[in-house]
């Protein structure tokens, strides 16, 4: 390019970004951004211009597909700030190409975020799913999840798709005020490790109206959670949705508050779960978690406290789990389940779980008449149960 060249083309970038500050529009086209190329460097300036914003600002990716590597949105930010996807943003297949060790989109310290529109976070999981060794190796290679949502308030995340994360799909940790409406996770059940949304040490987390079908957990609520509501989710494939683990590591900060309410949960290999190590020595609680009206289609193990959560065997289930559970209830839940044992409340022997309610259960095992096993627990019982509550002996859990 010649001299004036350049001089015209920086000169019609300045015009555009003057444009867009008086708009509050943020169009990635307007930074060189187009469909099939790499647009990192044209989403950090749309962000970084629409976050110096002090009045409302919306940044744009339109129709189309394009190419996305490691970024990261960070706040705070001086005005509202909307994030729309209409396209498809593609993360590198290769997950030797997505260098970090955490997520690869990460929002951060951001206030009043909204991501919206009918667009697509695809993670091309696939080649990092193939790799996936964790299972047989602890020290496994970590891969990167999709999204981050990090210290976020007041933010709303809405109609966007997470596909085919290489890892988590979305994590979230230390936000407070957060809801996630008309949001959909889409993973083949195959996929290793690719839980749909995980939730950290968040307060006032809302989950609503949200299609979940991935290869693990569809919603795990960490330590750390407070007044967290899970509504109108839909989940399968995957591994139902669970509290926990909890009790692997240090410092673990209590778990309190937690509603998950008019679900359905399908053909999955458990329903709600709550579930902590035994083995290691790390005291915590999780108190005031309530599961209501839900409806379980070909599901294992529906209804679950697993205290003697041990994957691969790693650590010995003979020393009992140091969480204390309390208060937890599972009202109306009805459907089929996939493994004889449709209620397993399993509590620590050291702790036993203390004020759990089961309350119109109502269960049904194609292979015969399914149970129901407590140990370590005095759950209140109350209006149907089938299978009659506490009455066989606990099976291992897969
Ligand atoms: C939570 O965030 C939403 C979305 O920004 C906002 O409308 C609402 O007022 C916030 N609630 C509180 C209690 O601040
Ligand atoms: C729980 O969070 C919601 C917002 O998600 C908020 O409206 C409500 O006041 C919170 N309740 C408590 C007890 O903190
Ligand atoms: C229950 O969840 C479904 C989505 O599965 C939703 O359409 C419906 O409005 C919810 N009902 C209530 C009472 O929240
Ligand atoms: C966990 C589970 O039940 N998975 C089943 C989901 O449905 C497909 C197809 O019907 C089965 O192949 C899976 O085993």
């Amino acid at each position: 390019m010649k001299m004036s060249k350049i001089a015209t083309f920086f000169y019609l970038f300045l015009l555009a970004s003057i444009a867009n500050a008086q708009s509050g529009v943020f169009d990635i086209t307007k930074y060189g951004g187009h469909a099939d190329a790499d647009i990192t460097q044209a989403l950090t300036s749309a962000w970084k211009e629409a976050c110096a914003l002090t009045t409302p600002s919306k940044v744009v990716v339109p129709a189309g597909t394009y190419k996305l590597n490691v970024i990261s949105f960070q706040g705070p930010c001086k005005g509202k700030i909307d994030f729309q996807l209409d396209g498809t943003v593609q993360a590198p297949a290769d997950p030797a190409q997505v260098k970090t060790d955490g997520s690869w989109i990460t929002f951060e310290h951001v206030d009043h975020l909204t991501i919206l529109g009918k667009g697509v976070f695809d993670g091309q999981g696939a080649t990092a799913w193939n790799q996936n060794n964790c299972g047989k190796n602890p020290d496994c290679e970590k891969t990167a999840m999709n999204l981050g949502f990090n210290f976020l308030t007041n933010s709303i995340i809405r109609d966007v798709t997470s596909k085919d994360s290489k890892n988590f799909h979305v994590n979230v940790l230390g936000g407070n005020n957060v809801t996630f409406d008309h949001f959909t996770v889409s993973a083949p059940e195959t996929s290793l490790n690719t839980d749909g949304i995980h939730i950290g040490r968040s307060i006032g987390i809302n989950v609503i109206n949200t299609n979940i079908a991935t290869g693990d957990d569809c919603i795990s609520l960490g330590d750390g959670n407070k007044n967290i509501t899970v509504t109108g989710v839909t989940c399968g494939p995957g591994h139902g949705i669970s509290v926990g683990s909890l009790g692997r590591y240090n410092n673990e900060e209590p778990v309190e508050g937690i509603i998950v309410k008019n679900c359905t949960i399908k053909n999955t290999s458990n329903g709600v779960r709550i579930k902590t190590w035994p083995h290691y020595p790390v005291t915590g609680s999780a108190t005031d978690m309530h599961f209501e009206d839900i409806i379980m289609d070909n599901v294992g193990n529906p209804v679950l406290i697993d205290q003697e959560y041990c994957p691969w065997n790693q650590c010995n289930r003979a020393l009992s789990s140091k969480i204390k559970i309390s208060k937890v209830s599972f009202k109306n839940i009805r459907g089929t389940s996939s493994t004889k044992q449709a209620v397993k409340l399993a509590c620590s022997k050291g702790i036993p779980c203390e004020g759990v309610e089961l309350a119109d259960i109502d269960l049904t095992f194609s292979g015969g008449p399914a149970t129901s096993a407590c140990t370590n627990v005095k759950p209140i019982i109350t209006g149907k149960q089938n299978p009659p509550a506490c009455t066989a002996a606990p099976a291992p859990t897969s």
